[in-house]
């Protein structure tokens, strides 16, 4: 191969070595092997020659074009071989790492004391209703005697919805699960219209409820459970015996008592703050405040579809989160939210 020949496979490996993506050494290529390329100008001027030198010159020729052809192809496999390295570094996964495993989940403690209060009511006779946690304004107040702009209301300060129902009424985080009670009694009324005696009606209704509050004993979003039994002859003294029933299968204990203390709520009269106390252990001797209750408003039971001179019965509503702090000894509500699994893990076995 001459001199002249020699160069120019020498300039072709240099720039293939030096083109550092395929892109770039594809136009180094083109360079020498294109179209207006050096190698292909050369073969060009082969027709100047005559046939002798042609044969000899084109054989040359064809030699560096097989050099650079075959330097072309060492450079793509290295090229490739290397984008190759890189993105296996890149996926790298260290097959040495120990697995992750699999814990075993558990129940939340505020959802253990939701199972134990439903199974607890149950065994008593009572339905469970369970219903939407967005309500219209009135369900979740006017039903439960407590109308628009009525002082009342601002006891339970309430998250409204950006959006009104089909019927033009506000929509609401309910405050309380007591919407659920009342769709649930004007079912029952419905369905045992016409009938010689209605059945009583005896349901309690768990669930998240919302109210603007939040210190270390009020929480944005928390849960309770209200309890309704009406009837054609049930009292206040009913709900003693039921409430106190609950609690000592709530504890597991017989050494509770109960107190009854006057109270307000638009829905009940009388209404009553109802209090207990242990009678041994760390909390003994302390009244401790655990769930309102009272006999249901004449009001609200004519809103169930009944005559209040004929149907009578008591409510109660209690937090589910207070029921459980007591129960387990916890001092901040907080906790339950927190998502602390040293804290929630301690209620596996419970
Ligand atoms: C109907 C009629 C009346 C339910 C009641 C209370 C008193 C009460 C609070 C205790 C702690 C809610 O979780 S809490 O903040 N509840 O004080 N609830 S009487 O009365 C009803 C319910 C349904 C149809």
């Amino acid at each position: 191969m001459n001199t002249q020949l020699q160069d120019l496979v020498n300039q072709a490996r240099e720039q293939f070595a030096a083109s550092p993506s395929a892109a770039e050494l594809e136009n180094a290529k083109a360079r020498f092997l294109g179209k207006s390329g050096a190698i292909t100008a050369l073969m060009k001027d082969l027709a100047k020659l005559s046939a002798e030198d042609k044969r000899a010159q084109g054989a040359e020729i064809n030699l560096a074009k097989q050099a650079i052809e075959q330097a072309l192809q060492a450079r793509r496999d290295a090229l490739a071989e290397a984008e190759l390295q890189a993105r296996l570094a890149e996926q790298a996964i260290d097959v040495t790492l120990d697995g992750r495993g699999q814990r075993r989940g558990g129940v939340h403690p505020v959802m253990r004391s939701w199972m134990r209060i439903e199974s607890i009511f149950r065994s008593i006779g009572f339905e469970v209703a369970e219903g939407p946690e967005i309500e219209d304004d009135w369900s979740n107040f006017t039903a439960l005697n407590s109308p628009q702009d009525h002082p009342a209301r601002s006891m339970q300060d309430t998250f409204y919805v950006d959006l009104d129902d089909a019927r033009g009424q506000p929509l609401l985080l309910r405050t309380h699960t007591s919407p659920m009670q009342v769709r649930h009694a004007r079912a029952h009324v419905q369905r045992h219209q016409g009938s010689a005696a209605m059945p009583d009606i005896r349901v309690i209704a768990p669930g998240r409820t919302y109210r603007v509050d939040s210190d270390a004993t009020h929480s944005p979003m928390f849960h309770q459970f209200e309890g309704l039994w009406i009837g054609e002859n049930v009292s206040m003294a009913d709900l003693k015996g039921v409430y106190t029933a609950f609690l000592h299968a709530f504890f597991e204990r017989d050494d509770i008592e109960l107190r009854f203390r006057p109270s307000y709520f638009p829905f009940t009269e009388p209404s009553a703050e109802i209090d207990m106390m242990f009678d041994s252990g760390p909390l003994r001797g302390r009244w401790l405040e655990i769930s309102g209750a009272g006999q249901v408003h004449p009001v609200v039971v004519r809103n169930f579809g009944l005559d209040p001179e004929r149907h009578i019965g008591f409510a109660f509503g209690s937090g589910i989160e207070r029921l459980t702090m007591l129960r387990y000894g916890i001092g901040d509500l907080r906790q339950f939210y927190g998502s602390d699994l040293r804290f929630l893990e301690q209620f596996d076995a419970a």
